[in-house]
């Protein structure tokens, strides 16, 4: 197999002011199926296109933001490595047994010097998607139900340190670097957009002084025409949205970045370039992040909510 150690994003659970609201948003709005609920109340959800058991995990809490990021890796073996790695490199790791996430095996947790909790896993079961794993139907009506995304597909963190944090991604858990931005007048890196695949990215990082903040969560779409189908559901369900629809000029994405009901930002993102780890990452000034339409390539500015709405 040419993808090893990590394989790809697997979930994030998210903190909701409201759980039944924000039940409502991400079963109903955006259209993502109900997997299950566990006896702490945390409500399971999975996209159309998604074969493992969940992708987001929504639980009541008196702040929104991210609890954590889960990425499943290849197998339980990758789990002792990464954590003989990890604790060489000083950082503390935990192990969560199987089972504290429904579905879902043991996962070695630690966080980030961003103040970002991620966890790797090698185990959730596989419950396939409704298309069948033989001879699949090219349509399933779940995948017109709401905005409908196909995935859970990156998302993008604020915190310090993110110098160590590209350090951690690349040398221990193998991920490479897409492409970069960098501080006005400096050539210290102050966002990050990096991959364990070949997608355009995986997680992102912005430097920020207030650590473990979520900038937003972001969902596949399968093209340009959903994001704009998407601004419509947006629209008749008075989602409030920050940016959008426009492309990123980082990554290249078709994007609409909205709040949900707790005021955590999400994103339904299509397209977008590929990076392979031999190619050297693309580099944005802060200018070209802001005039130069790395951001919103249609009005080539930098949204002030850009740098100061996080939860
Ligand atoms: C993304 C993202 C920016 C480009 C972003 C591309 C924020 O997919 O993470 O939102 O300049
Ligand atoms: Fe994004």
């Amino acid at each position: 197999m040419a993808l090893t150690g990590v394989l790809r994003p697997g979930h994030v659970q998210l903190r909701m002011l409201d759980l039944d609201e924000g039940v409502r948003f991400y079963r109903d709005v955006l259209g993502l199926e109900e997997t299950g609920r566990d006896a702490a109340g945390r409500v399971y959800l999975k996209a159309w296109d998604e074969r493992d058991h969940h992708s987001i995990v929504l639980r009541q809490a008196d702040r929104a933001g991210m609890d954590f990021f889960g990425f499943k890796v290849a197998s339980s073996a990758d789990l002792d490595r990464f954590e003989a790695e990890l604790r060489d490199d000083g950082l503390k790791t935990e192990r969560i047994p199987a089972g504290d996430l429904l579905e879902t095996g043991e996962r070695l947790r630690f966080e980030l010097p961003s103040g970002h909790l991620i966890e790797l896993y090698a185990e959730k079961t596989f419950v396939g998607s409704h298309f069948g794993q033989k001879d699949p139907k090219p349509w399933t009506p779940h995948q017109d139900r709401g905005i409908a995304p196909m995935r859970f597909d990156h998302a993008l963190l604020y915190g310090p340190n993110v110098d160590r944090v590209l350090d951690i991604f690349t040398r221990i858990l193998g991920f490479h670097l897409a492409e970069y931005v960098t501080l006005p007048d400096s050539d210290v890196k102050g966002a990050l957009w990096l991959c364990c695949s070949n997608k355009a990215h995986d997680i992102a990082f912005v430097i920020h002084p207030e650590p473990g903040k979520l900038h937003h969560v972001s969902f596949y779409m399968e093209s340009i025409d959903r994001v704009f189908r998407a601004a419509d559901i947006m629209a008749a369900h008075d989602i409030k949205v920050d940016i959008g629809p426009t492309r990123h000029g980082i990554t290249r994405g078709g994007t609409i970045y909205a709040w949900d009901p707790s005021g955590n930002r999400f994103e339904t993102f299509s397209g977008g370039n590929s990076s392979y780890p031999d190619l050297p990452p693309i580099a944005w000034t802060w200018e070209g992040l802001g005039e130069g339409g790395g951001l919103d390539v249609a009005h080539r500015t930098m949204h002030e909510t850009f740098l100061t709405v996080v939860t």
